[in-house]
C-alpha cells in the first residue's frame, strides 16, 4: 500500500525530466564546425592518436614533406580537403590509408599556400582536421 501511494509521485519526476530532455535536444544542431587549431609549429611531423592529429596547425619550408605518424590503434585516411574531392593540396593524398602503427610522408609539398587535411574515412571529426602552411 504504501509503494502505492508513492507512484503518482515517481511518474511526476519522470514526465518532468523528460520534458527537460526535449527541451535540451531541440537546441542542438548538426552544424559543421572547425577544428580548434592550436598556435602554429614549425615541423615536418604529425602523430595521431585516438585523441587526434597532433600538433593541428604546423608550418613547413616550401618542397618540404610531412611524415604522419599513426599511433592510434585503428586505421586513418588521411586527405587533402576539401571532402570529398581531395583537390586543394594533392601531395598530402599520397599518405592516404595508414594503418595503426604505420607512418607515410606526403609527397613534397611545392606550392606556397595554406592546405587543410582530414580523415577521409571520418570527414566530420575535427579532431582528425589540420592545417599545414607551406611557406
Ligand atoms: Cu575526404
Amino acid at each position: 500500500m504504501r509503494t502505492l501511494t508513492h507512484l503518482p509521485r515517481l511518474c511526476l519526476l519522470g514526465a518532468a525530466l523528460a520534458t527537460l530532455a526535449c527541451g535540451g535536444s531541440s537546441s542542438s544542431s548538426s552544424t559543421p564546425t572547425s577544428p580548434t587549431l592550436s598556435t602554429a609549429v614549425v615541423t615536418n611531423t604529425i602523430t595521431i592518436t585516438s585523441a587526434g592529429v597532433s600538433p593541428n596547425n604546423i608550418e613547413i619550408t616550401q618542397g618540404s614533406r610531412v611524415l604522419f605518424i599513426n599511433n592510434d590503434s585503428r586505421s586513418h585516411n588521411m586527405t587533402a580537403d576539401p571532402h570529398p574531392e581531395h583537390t586543394d593540396c594533392p601531395p598530402i593524398n599520397s599518405v592516404g590509408f595508414l594503418a595503426a602503427g604505420r607512418q607515410i610522408e606526403t609527397s613534397n609539398m611545392t606550392t606556397v599556400r595554406t592546405c587543410g587535411y582530414h580523415d577521409h574515412d571520418d570527414a566530420s571529426n575535427t579532431k582528425f582536421q589540420g592545417k599545414i602552411t607551406i611557406k
